[in-house]
């Protein structure tokens, strides 16, 4: 059955595009991200927080951006335009096929289905306590929650059917059984530990820096030296949760609304998606940012998350101009999908489409 369809108004697809444009420059300029302290004590945001900013930069922007055209002189004195460097990495849009329940006291740190199932790790902020959970792949609830008191968790990923749990500045890993989260075993390791994945060979595990380090799923060792990941060419610190996908990686960037995929190979983000419209409103809390990535290899679709944020979203990656193209024929289509769905609906009953009501709620 065909579920309604969110889509971006085109003001929203507009201030994306901006928003884009806007972190190549920003990057472009070597402006750092800062390090540390993650989590607790916030640096300044990479990009405007607020949409008031992003629409008070669209004022001076042309109708078709994007506007960062620049004109350089390269080392053989022929001048070079710029804007072919924007164009290679794709911007794309998330586009919101359906809704789940998150717990707003859930500080998101980790995210992850495996075999249809969905689990859920959090951290500790201002006293709360780590947790690990396995949640209603189909509403989003919590199942089953454990509660961590001694470690600050981060990151989960699986490995021949074990949940893998690391832990901030705890310096160990966590092997459980997912069926009842006892400890198999752990690892310890150096340095911090944020988001982690498996691409079906080896562990990736982001730290907050702009690398990528690789490890034996087997022994939780470091294998082969560190990927940097770089955006046009300038280091993107702040890789924060991570999710493996077809041998390229995802990751959140910390404190602000851009997923980047990586190519693993050579470390250069080839897709930029722009989720500054998601979720809003949002929690006022400045740490309660966009953070958990799960891909879902069932639906080909990814599922977003944020640190106390109430709903999560199931998402597809739409090219922004095929959204602005198709958007007022789809929306239109859209809106007959949620009329049929209503009309099937109350046919239906007794049994009510849990699906259709998650659409409503929040
Ligand atoms: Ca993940």
């Amino acid at each position: 059955m065909g579920r309604p369809i969110l889509r971006p108004t085109r003001q929203q697809l507009r201030n994306s595009r901006i928003m884009a444009v806007m972190l190549a420059a920003v990057l472009a300029a070597g402006c750092s991200l800062g390090g540390g302290e993650p989590h607790l004590t916030p640096d300044l945001p990479l990009l405007p927080p607020t949409t008031g900013s992003v629409e008070a930069v669209i004022s001076l922007a042309p109708e078709d951006v994007p506007s960062t055209t620049t004109t350089t002189t390269t080392e053989d004195g022929s001048a070079a335009d710029e804007s072919d460097q924007v164009d290679l990495v794709h911007t794309l849009f998330p586009v919101v096929v359906r809704q789940l329940n998150h717990d707003p006291s859930a500080y998101t740190q980790g995210l992850e289905y495996f075999e249809g199932r969905l689990f859920e790790s959090t951290g500790a902020p201002s006293g709360r306590s780590s947790t690990i959970r396995e949640l209603d792949a189909a509403s989003g609830g919590a199942m089953r929650s454990e509660q961590i008191d001694d470690l600050y968790t981060e990151g989960i990923t699986f490995v021949d059917g074990s949940l893998i749990q690391i832990t901030w500045r705890d310096g160990v890993a966590i092997v459980r059984d997912p069926d009842d989260f006892s400890e198999l075993t752990r690892y310890s390791y150096e340095g911090e530990g944020w988001g982690i994945c498996y691409d079906g060979r080896r562990l990736v595990m982001s730290d907050g820096s702009d690398e990528l380090h690789f490890r034996d799923p087997d022994t939780f060792e470091r294998a082969g030296n560190p990927v940097s990941v770089t955006l046009r060419g300038e280091a993107l610190p702040a890789l924060n949760e991570l999710e493996c996908v077809d041998g390229r990686v995802w990751a959140n960037v910390w404190k602000t609304d851009l997923l980047v995929e990586i190519d693993l190979v050579t470390g250069e983000v080839l897709t930029l998606i722009d989720a500054s419209q998601l979720g809003k409103p949002r929690p006022s809390d400045p740490d309660s940012v966009l953070n958990g990535i799960a891909y879902n290899p069932e639906s080909d679709t990814f599922l977003l998350a944020g640190k106390d944020w109430p709903t999560m979203f199931e998402v597809r990656f739409l090219p922004i101009d095929e959204v602005d193209e198709a958007e007022g024929a789809e929306s239109d289509e859209s809106n007959r999908e949620e009329e049929a769905t209503e009309e099937a609906t109350e046919e239906e009953n007794p049994e009510v489409d849990e699906s259709t009501e998650r659409d409503d709620s929040n």
